[in-house]
This record gives C-alpha cells, structure tokens and sequence, in this order.
C-alpha cells in the first residue's frame, strides 16, 4: 500500500455536514492529545496537512482528507475524528461532540476501519474505555494505535503493547506501535488499510 497523495477536503461541526461519498472511510480516533493529527500527517508524508497542536482541543471537527484520489481501488476517505477527555471545555461543547461522534460511528455505513489510538505510557482511561464500547457496540472494526512509541526505551514498546491489548481484551497483534517523531510503526499500519480496502474491493465485485 502506497499513499499517492493527500488533500483536505473539508471539516464537518454537525452530523449533517458529514461527508456523503461512496468511498470507503477510515476513522482515527482518540483523546485530544494523544497524536491523532501528528499520526495522520505521518501517514501520508506531510508534516502541515493535518493540523497539530501542543494545545489539546484543537480539533473540534471532523477533518476529512481524500486520499489516493484518482487511483481506482486505493482511494479512501481518512477522516480525523474530534478528540475527547479534554477537561477545559464546557459541558454544552462536549454534548455537541459526543452527539457528532456518536451518530458518526452508529450511522456512516461507509466507515470500514478506525485506528484508535491510545498513548503507549499510559493506561487506557474511562473516555477509552467509553471509545471502546462504542465501537463493540456498532460493530466498527478497529484497530489500536500505540502512539508516541518514541517516549519509551525500545525494550518496553512490546510490554506496553502487551498491556494495553490485556486491557481491551485483544490480541497482540491489533495493537501497534508508532511514532510519528521518530517515523516508526508506519508499514504495519499501510498494511492494515490495505487489508481494509482489498475487503471493499472484493465486497464491491460481487454486489
Ligand atoms: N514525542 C512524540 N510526540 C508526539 C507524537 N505524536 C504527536 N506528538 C505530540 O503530541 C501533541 C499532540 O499532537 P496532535 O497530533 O496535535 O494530537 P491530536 O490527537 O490531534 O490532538 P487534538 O486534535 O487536540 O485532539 C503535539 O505536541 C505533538 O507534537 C509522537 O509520535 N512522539
Ligand atoms: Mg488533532
């Protein structure tokens, strides 16, 4: 899997500024924070298309990218969800995101895959706990992105993955680790939207 090219193609406040396209979505999702735009810039090779900020919160939208546009069987929609769990916002704001992310993750029939991501030195917390369930809940396949990878020495990047799967009773393997500073983690990832889009290409031949 190879990331041609990448462009943004807009920001959704409400459930009904959502995209509507046939295309297959990916979701990243996570708490504010823990890399999410930093992860998707990493991606596809370009340090400013999502925006990143050291200020939690910034990402009150959900930021779509069209990516692979023009190459038939590759093309998706990346689509970079609002972070939760950041205390300074007030509670009228909150309802309005959960609302957004709530009847994305119930109602986008074109949603194929999240990555969720989670901070490799941390416990997973009550706001990822609450993340997971949802997507058992409406049946999203996802996979967990350890994120920030460089913050610890190589010897426990495995252990912390360990942990972090025990913890959303997973296997191993649907926990990886990256770095986007350190640019790591990225094949295992292109594979796994590979996997994704191979299944909605084989889906579509028999439709
Ligand atoms: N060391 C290290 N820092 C990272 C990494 N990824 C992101 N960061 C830092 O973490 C902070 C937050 O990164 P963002 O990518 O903006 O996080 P986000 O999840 O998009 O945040 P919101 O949009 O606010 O929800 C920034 O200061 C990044 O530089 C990483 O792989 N390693
Ligand atoms: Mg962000």
């Amino acid at each position: 899997m190879i990331i041609l090219n990448s462009s943004y193609v807009k920001g959704a406040a409400t459930y009904s500024q959502c995209i509507v396209s046939d295309l297959p979505q990916i979701a990243v999702a996570g708490k504010s924070n823990v890399g999410k735009s930093s992860f998707i810039n990493f991606l596809v090779n370009d340090g400013k298309l999502a925006r990143t900020s050291k200020l939690p919160g910034r990402t009150r939208l959900i930021n779509y990218f069209l990516i692979n546009d023009g190459k038939p069987g590759q093309e998706f929609l990346l689509a970079d969800l609002p972070g939760y769990g950041f205390a300074k916002v007030s509670d009228a704001e909150k309802l309005k995101w959960a609302d957004l992310l709530e009847k994305y993750l119930a109602n986008e029939q074109m949603l194929k895959q999240v990555f969720f991501l989670v901070d490799i030195r941390h416990e997973p917390t009550r706001d990822d706990a609450t993340m997971y369930n949802y997507l058992f809940a409406n049946n999203v396949p996802f996979t967990v992105i350890a994120t920030k990878a460089d913050k610890l020495p190589k010897s426990q990047v495995k252990n912390r993955c360990r942990a972090i799967a025990n913890f959303f009773k997973l296997g191993q393997d649907d926990v990886l680790p990256v770095s986007a500073l350190a640019k790591t983690g990225k094949d295992a990832v292109l594979n796994k939207i590979e996997q994704v889009l191979a299944a909605c290409n084989a889906a579509g031949v028999d439709d």
